[in-house]
Order: C-alpha cells, then sequence, then structure tokens
C-alpha cells in the first residue's frame, strides 16, 4: 500500500554520530513522505516494551543499557511497501553482512552499535507508532505523490 507506514528510530549512536540528517534524507529522497519526527529519550520500560520480543535474549540487557546512554530520533514515514523497503535501506542486523549502499553498511560496523531500528513488519509498525507516538501524528498530502506513485 501507497500508505503504509514504518516506524525509523536513530539510535543513540547514530544521534551522537550526527546521522539524524543522513538518516532522514536517505528515506525523504526515496521518496518517502516523513509524517512524525521527534527527539526522545524515553525511559527505561518504554524501550524494553520496544524490544519485548527479545527479553530472553542473553544481548538485552547491553541492548537496553546501550538505548538509555543517550537520546534517540523517532521517525514514521509513509510510502509504497515502507516496512520492507525501510529494511533494506537499514542493511543487515549485522553490519558486518550489510550491503554497501545501506545505512548500516556505510556507516556501522556493529552489531550491538548499528544506528538505526526499522520496524519488520505492518503489524509491528502500528504497535511502535503508537508506543512511540502516542499523542498521534499529523496527517498532510505530498503535493508530488503523482511523481512517486503511479
Ligand atoms: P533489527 O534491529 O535488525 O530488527 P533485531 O530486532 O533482531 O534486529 O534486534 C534488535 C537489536 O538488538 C539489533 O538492532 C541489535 C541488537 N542485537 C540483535 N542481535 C544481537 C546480537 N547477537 N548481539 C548483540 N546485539 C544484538
Ligand atoms: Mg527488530
Amino acid at each position: 500500500s501507497i500508505r503504509e507506514r514504518t516506524y525509523i528510530m536513530v539510535k543513540p549512536d547514530g544521534v551522537q554520530r550526527g546521522l539524524v540528517g543522513e538518516i532522514i534524507s536517505r528515506f525523504e529522497k526515496r521518496g518517502f513522505k516523513l509524517i512524525a519526527a521527534k527527539l526522545a529519550s524515553p525511559p527505561k520500560e518504554q524501550l524494553e516494551k520496544h524490544y519485548a520480543d527479545l527479553s530472553s535474549k542473553p544481548f538485552f540487557p547491553g541492548l537496553i543499557k546501550y538505548m538509555l546512554s543517550g537520546p534517540v530520533f523517532a521517525l514514521v514515514f509513509e510510502g509504497l511497501d515502507a516496512v520492507k523497503t525501510g529494511r533494506v535501506m537499514l542493511g543487515a542486523t549485522n553490519p558486518l553482512q550489510s550491503a554497501a549502499g545501506t545505512i548500516r553498511g556505510d556507516y556501522a560496523l556493529a552489531v550491538g552499535r548499528n544506528i538505526c531500528h526499522g520496524s519488520d513488519t505492518v503489524e509491528n509498525a502500528e504497535k511502535e507508532i503508537a508506543l512511540w507516538f502516542p499523542e498521534g501524528i499529523v496527517q498532510y498530502s505530498l503535493l508530488q505523490e503523482s511523481m512517486i506513485f503511479e
């Protein structure tokens, strides 16, 4: 669907390394519509909820500690196949396996410092958007839409 939404988050390392603009820019240039954005320092409970599926993993405590080490930049993009295409743009979870040209493949080396998050399914995207933007999201139409979608 051209109205599909995905939750993209620049993690604390990405914010510290000055990659917020670069990541937003890649999604904008690809043709995705930016529909929500904010810098956030969420409480531990929110990060544990965001990563609830991974709570039994051995790396979970380290993951939460890393995510609490500084602010994150929360984003929602809308567009054709946003979830799947967003994941392709991020690259493989482990940057050593991420293709060059992807965000992780261009800017990261370690799985525990992989710069960015992207929703993995449409269902999870909707959950994550509700978790990170409980205040709701502004709606607007993209004027160049007919130049991006058939
Ligand atoms: P992704 O972020 O690509 O959706 P995931 O949901 O499986 O990957 O894991 C969430 C994050 O947890 C991932 O971005 C980095 C961290 N992580 C995953 N596997 C890890 C591992 N084996 N060691 C350390 N951190 C890991
Ligand atoms: Mg994931």
